[in-house]
């Protein structure tokens, strides 16, 4: 069991694995990328992750040189390589080495990277207790400027919201759109619950799609839970029964104050916990849909 890289289909160890500094990756954050998660060896939603993969570099005008059945592949021979069962898949598709300049035509041989390790986001007593979480001023990209929806590989949004929520003293960082409605968080999906109905901002909020928000929505609809999409103000926010979040790094974690408010009982509620133990089960591939 070791972390592993693979670059184009070829393996390194870590300190092996290395990118020209002219790729535009790194020159300009150019590039796509992924954050996948196995359970005992075995993928969660995949093809999923890889579709919206392909459909970021889309958007940017990135042509991946394989198929998704190839990129899901690359994927599985990665994870099998390095032994890890709970891994971490950091999948990357640059625009490869150019020149100095923003001509993305000047660009030739796109890199496909995976990196395979472990992740952990937030301290593990935070799952328990829940985590405290500040609005911060920097909103999130402008879906006409940055379309949310394209992982790309330039963060800086978002690293500036951890940095602000940071400097207030939380680990976690809620970030309003262009119309000051709420959005999400740096690297999670926000969900409310009121009145046993579960409400998420739309897409159309600018958001990034979560593969782990859909999968919570259909857990919530299976279990005959009402979950509306909807644009959701601060106030919707505070004065929520419970409130959580979901990414594939975060999994489900509960928020039990924002802003200084409390949020509920200030306790990880009873729908947050019963969702975050099916997600796990349906993580594990342990849970029989009914
Ligand atoms: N919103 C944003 C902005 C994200 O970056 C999510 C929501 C959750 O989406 P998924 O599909 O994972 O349920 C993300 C997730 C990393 C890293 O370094 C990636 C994310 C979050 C934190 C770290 O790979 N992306």
């Amino acid at each position: 069991m070791q972390s592993i890289v693979s670059i184009n289909g070829k393996f390194y160890q870590p300190q092996d694995a290395k990118i020209s500094v002219f790729d535009h990756g790194l020159l300009y954050g150019d590039g796509v990328f992924e954050g996948i998660r196995s359970y005992g060896g075995q993928i969660f939603r995949l093809k999923e992750h890889v579709r919206r993969l392909f459909d970021s570099a889309r958007a940017i005008w990135l042509d991946i040189a394989i198929s998704q059945e190839a990129m899901c592949d690359s994927i599985h021979a990665a994870l099998v390589k390095s032994q890890i069962q709970d891994a971490y898949l950091r999948v990357m598709v640059t625009r490869g080495c150019g020149t100095l300049g923003l001509d993305a035509d000047m660009c030739r041989d796109s890199q496909i990277i995976i990196i395979v390790d472990t992740i952990a986001l937030y301290p593990d007593e935070l799952y328990e207790t829940g985590l405290k979480i500040v609005t911060v001023v920097v909103p999130r990209n402008h879906p006409a400027a940055l379309n949310p929806r394209i992982k790309s590989m330039n963060y800086l949004n978002n690293i500036l919201a951890k940095i602000e929520g940071k400097q207030a003293g939380c680990l976690e960082a809620l970030m309003l759109n262009h119309k000051g409605e709420v959005a999400e968080c740096t690297g999670d999906n926000i969900f409310i619950v009121r009145q046993g109905v579960l409400r998420t901002p739309p897409t159309s909020a600018g958001i990034l799609e979560g593969v782990t928000r859909g999968a919570v929505m259909e857990l919530a609809e299976d279990s005959g839970m009402p979950v509306r999409e909807t644009a959701l103000t601060l106030f919707d926010v505070y004065s929520a029964d419970e409130c959580f979040l979901t990414g594939t790094a975060a999994e489900v974690i509960a928020v039990v104050e924002v802003d200084g408010r409390m949020i509920g009982t200030g306790k990880p509620g009873p729908v947050t916990l019963d969702l975050k133990k099916k997600f796990h089960a349906l993580a594990r591939g342990g849970l029989i849909k009914t």
